[in-house]
């Protein structure tokens, strides 16, 4: 199912490349790098150049926005992690309770080293749960956090307790998303700002999936999501574009269920 967008999906602004500088210069002094990705797209949600970066340095993969990803998918994923030989989380990352493991895995990454600061750096896709996770870590609201893609523009460093100190960082997609799949599941999930897309060829394409994977899916279609909310313009007529967006809203607040739209073994990966 490899067909194109209409209308593509690209997002590189320049906040991105200045910050995946800067990133790049502040690695040297980091000890553990904590890759936010939606649990959904565990895939498609990582950036390889992030994941270049990182090398051979200690590693954290947090699976996040767990409370909406199919918590089967969910536990493959971290088995396939695992596999790889490295350490993987799954969080609801705006609960205090949930991010404690995060915690934990940089308290191990200090190993034997127990004085001096460890320091960690958050990074991952736009709108992916860094800024929130930092806000859980610290337990106040001391990163801006939104739920639309590109809301961090900057490096920022946090002081945690027990001598950690933490870096959130802008999201950074790829330079070039690779295809029409990755670009609406990206699309859906909220890693670019709704003006880069068409709502509702992304509604479409998201449906046209669930149908091939599970066609008695009880999820509706645009066009049955619009007239059941009731989103009728003057003179009778469905308003889809309006219908559109509040469909992907519907499916980020989890009204359609849980769904995960990549597993580690499917065989359309992107
Ligand atoms: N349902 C759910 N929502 C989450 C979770 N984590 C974060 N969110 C929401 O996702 C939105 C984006 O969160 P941010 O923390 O701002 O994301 P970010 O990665 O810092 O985004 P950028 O700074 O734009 O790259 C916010 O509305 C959060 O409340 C989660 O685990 N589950
Ligand atoms: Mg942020």
């Amino acid at each position: 199912m490899n067909s194109k967008l209409e209308r593509p999906v690209q997002w590189y602004p320049g906040h991105m490349a200045k910050a995946m500088r800067r990133i790049r210069e502040y690695l040297r002094s980091i000890d553990i790098v904590v890759e936010v990705v939606d649990a959904r797209i565990a895939r498609t949600g990582r950036n390889p150049l992030l994941d270049e970066l990182a090398g051979e340095r200690t590693r954290l993969v947090v699976l996040d926005r767990n409370d909406l990803a199919d918590p089967a998918t969910t536990k493959r994923w971290l088995a396939d992690l695992s596999q790889r030989g490295w350490a993987g989380v799954a969080v609801d990352g705006r609960n205090q309770r949930s991010v404690m493991q995060i915690a934990a895995a940089i308290g191990r990454s200090r190993g034997k080293k127990t004085a001096g600061v460890a320091r960690a750096m958050i990074v991952g896709i736009p709108n992916s749960g860094k800024s929130s996770i930092v806000n859980a870590l610290l337990r106040r609201a001391a990163a801006k956090t939104e739920a639309r893609a590109g809301v961090t523009k900057h490096l920022q460093w946090f002081r945690l307790e027990g001598n950690v100190e933490l870096m959130d960082t802008p999201g950074i997609l790829p330079t070039r998303i690779p295809n029409a799949d990755a670009q609406w599941k990206l699309a859906l999930c909220g890693g670019v700002p709704h003006e880069r897309y068409d709502a509702q060829e992304i509604a479409a394409a998201f449906h046209r999936w669930l149908l091939a994977r599970t066609p008695r899916s009880k999820v509706p279609d645009l066009h049955a999501f619009a007239t059941a909310r009731g989103f009728v313009r003057r003179g009778g007529e469905l308003d889809y574009h309006n219908a559109a967006h509040s469909y992907i809203r519907a499916f980020n607040e989890g009204a359609f269920g849980r769904i995960s739209l990549e597993a580690p073994d499917d065989t359309e990966a992107a």
